[in-house]
């Protein structure tokens, strides 16, 4: 494979054509894409091809850094007054009782597990229900920041904010700031979908807007605090969509700069309503690493969650513009094994995380939730 940062990948393909010939100048030479051309490129661009150009910035930006982090996650409820037709995970208020509602009480318990244990973050989401309100969440964040300061609180989308701050009657910028003193520490980068009104409101009708999603982002960056970004791809949406997608994330974050990973996350397709939709290649998958590596150019970051992917995809991945795969997660999340993702248990130890990234090359770095270094491996 030819040296990614070699710009001669310009003149290895004779038959590259010239529109592709002048994107891929413009990345090389650090400029911008628009919105055409990432379609474009999304249309004609070859694995080969967007991966080299994917490879070539995410060298740039990060070098052979792989992040991860020591997390877990807590699901606070499976049961939800949604019913978003991709998700196998919730069930409605009225089948209740094949789910799960945690008390306070039981979420600590399941936090205090990690007691003595080095993880730093606990991300925090699920299904929205009336019980689980403002009140409940600012005890739950007070609690678990008085029992262990000291682990990052990531938790909550703009879909449960929007339900939880209207039930309160109280604005975005109240109900943030009424949690963020509770002890929220930055938010993961859920509910997002995708923003194109017509095929949210087939996917996800019903939960917050795509506006709303945006405006609540915005308003906790200028709160000074960070959050991450997904997209959920490879369903009814086409490229022009994904492409407007990002270029929506792209807008805030010049605004802001508050983001600090972008997470495309494949559609699966088992126990849902829309199981009749066909899941998306594994080459599809790196094209879209590629091409969110390609047209985020200021995002930091990029993640594989491999809990999602499968391990395999994502070591994959990080030769196509990735450079963080989330965490140990230790098998505490059921949203991807119950939409049949390959990790039916997702719990990776430090040691096979290193192993995986050494393996493709790469240099693994533990880190915390706002990407601060804690340890670098670069020992063989
Ligand atoms: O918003 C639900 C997705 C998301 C399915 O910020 C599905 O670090 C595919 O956002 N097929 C929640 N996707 C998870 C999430 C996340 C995960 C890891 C790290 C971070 C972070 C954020 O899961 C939902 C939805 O887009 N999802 N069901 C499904 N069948
Ligand atoms: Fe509820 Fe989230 Fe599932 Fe939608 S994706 S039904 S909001 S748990």
């Amino acid at each position: 494979m030819i040296a990614s940062s070699d710009p001669s990948i310009l003149d290895l393909d004779t038959k590259l054509d010239a529109a592709l010939k002048l994107i891929a100048e413009k990345v090389l030479s650090g400029q911008r894409i628009s919105p055409a051309e990432g379609i474009y490129l999304y249309e004609h661009g070859s694995l080969g091809f967007l991966g080299t150009l994917a490879n070539h910035i995410r060298e740039k930006k990060n070098g052979q850094y792989v992040y991860f982090n020591h997390n877990f996650h807590v699901e606070p409820t499976n049961v939800c007054v949604y019913t978003c037709a991709f998700c196998s995970y919730s069930r409605l208020i009225k089948q209740r009782h094949e789910g799960w509602e945690l008390s306070v009480e039981q979420i600590l318990d399941s936090i205090k597990k990690y007691d003595g244990q080095p993880v730093t973050e606990v991300h925090i989401t699920g299904g929205v229900v009336p019980k689980q309100d403002l009140t409940f969440y600012k005890e739950l964040f007070e609690r678990i920041r008085t029992h262990r300061p000291d682990l990052h609180i990531k938790a909550l989308t703009p879909v449960e904010f929007h339900y939880i701050f209207k039930k309160a009657k109280v604005s975005y910028e109240e109900g943030l700031k009424i949690l963020a003193e509770a002890g929220l520490g930055s938010l993961p980068g859920g509910g997002a979908e995708i923003f194109d009104a017509q095929i949210r409101d087939q996917i996800a009708g019903g939960k917050c807007s795509a506006e709303e999603w945006l405006t609540l982002h915005k308003i906790w960056h200028q709160m000074g605090r960070y959050s991450n970004a997904t997209m959920l791809y490879g369903h009814i949406e086409t490229y022009a969509h994904r492409i407007d997608h990002m270029e929506r994330l792209r807008q805030l974050q010049d605004e802001t700069g508050g983001f600090n990973a972008f997470i495309p996350l494949k559609f699966r397709n088992k126990e849902n309503q829309m199981s009749h939709v066909p899941e998306v290649s594994v080459v599809e998958d790196l094209r879209n690493y590629a091409m969110a590596r390609i047209y985020l150019d200021n995002f930091q970051h990029i993640k594989a969650y491999w809990a999602m992917i499968g391990r395999n995809t994502a070591q994959l991945s990080l030769n196509f513009g990735t450079d963080d795969l989330d965490g140990t997660i230790d098998d505490t999340t059921k949203i991807y094994s119950m939409a049949g993702a390959e990790e039916q248990n997702p719990k990776l130890s430090t040691d096979e995380l290193v192993q995986l990234i050494k393996g493709a090359g790469r240099t693994p770095v533990q880190r915390d939730t706002l990407y601060n270094i804690v340890k670098e491996y670069t020992t063989q």
